[in-house]
């Protein structure tokens, strides 16, 4: 496979705790993604408007606008947040997950045995408005183990989770990419604090541990980064939604237990194949899907 990192990228991944991969997937790859996520837009357009909070469906409306119209005329709706998970929990998000172009790639970095955990989100960062900023943090700072980011950290620092981060429009600092902090991961766990506004943030001066990265991208290329690794994004000051979905992977039987019991995953990749998970499996362990 042409995308596989070099010696020197998974050495880069090692010392930078982040890789970027250029030309990674094709259009069609994200054209079933596209469809659930229209799906999922129809079925929000259609309650509101039932329930009287936008005059129209806005059909016509691109991807990349149409819910912005939608949140704007309905003040947000019941719609809280910025991303999606169980609203689009389908088999086309399974297709993507076993992508064998993006499994390849995870398994040159963390070997063969590979668990998708059912932690990945859709991201709609609306054009403009602080509140889908997300400021700069380690993914583990989330993995919990009693779902209490205020009690810190249950995770030891060798639960290795790898973060694809995947957008499904051209990406850079006009329309919030993501930015990385190179190195950042060698700093360890570090304890976060909340904000003014509830959320976490460093409580030490990230960016002095290395010069901030944006990392601009096409569509079909993939960022990967480890859970240690400091990221966040800016404001989209641009006219369209930024989408994009983030995927999680780690080597198979890491003590992942609290994660794997809020967000069931699956074996995506093995040596052994009859032990990999299908759609089904996968299916048959989660909450069914949960319309918006
Ligand atoms: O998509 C974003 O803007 C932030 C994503 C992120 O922080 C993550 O995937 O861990």
């Amino acid at each position: 496979m042409d995308n596989l990192p070099t010696t020197a990228q998974r050495q880069s991944f090692d010392e930078r705790g982040y890789l970027l991969v250029q030309g990674v997937l094709d259009e069609e790859d994200f054209a079933p993604l596209r469809r659930v996520i229209s799906a999922a837009i129809d079925h929000y357009a259609k309650k509101l408007y039932d329930q009287g909070k936008i005059s129209g469906l806005y059909k016509d409306l691109s991807f990349y606008h149409r819910l912005t119209r939608i949140q704007r005329e309905s003040q947000k709706g019941p719609l809280l947040g910025w991303n999606w998970n169980k609203e689009v929990f389908s088999r086309e998000v399974y297709e993507l997950l076993t992508h064998p172009k993006i499994l390849d790639i995870v398994a040159s970095l963390i070997g063969p045995e590979i668990t998708v955990n059912g932690d990945y989100w859709i991201r709609f960062k609306m054009p403009t408005g602080g509140e889908s900023v997300f400021p700069w943090h380690q993914d583990s700072i989330y993995y919990n183990g009693n779902a209490d980011p205020d009690q810190q950290v249950i995770f030891s620092e060798e639960s290795e989770i790898l973060t694809v981060w995947i957008p499904m429009v051209d990406v850079d600092e006009h329309n919030g990419c993501l930015q990385i902090i190179p190195g950042s991961h060698k700093q360890g766990l570090r304890p976060p604090r909340r904000d003014e506004n509830g959320r976490l943030v460093p409580i030490e001066d990230v960016e002095s541990w290395g010069e901030v990265q944006n990392v601009c991208m096409k569509v079909g290329d993939i960022l990967v980064f480890g859970n240690l690794t400091f990221h966040r994004s800016l404001e989209n000051t641009s006219e369209d939604i930024r989408w994009s979905i983030d995927l999680r992977y780690s080597p198979t039987g890491s003590p992942l237990e609290w994660l794997l019991q809020k967000w069931p995953g699956f074996i995506a990749h093995s040596e052994q194949p009859e032990t990999v998970e299908s759609w089904e499996m996968w299916e048959a362990k989660r909450t069914p899907p949960d319309p918006i």
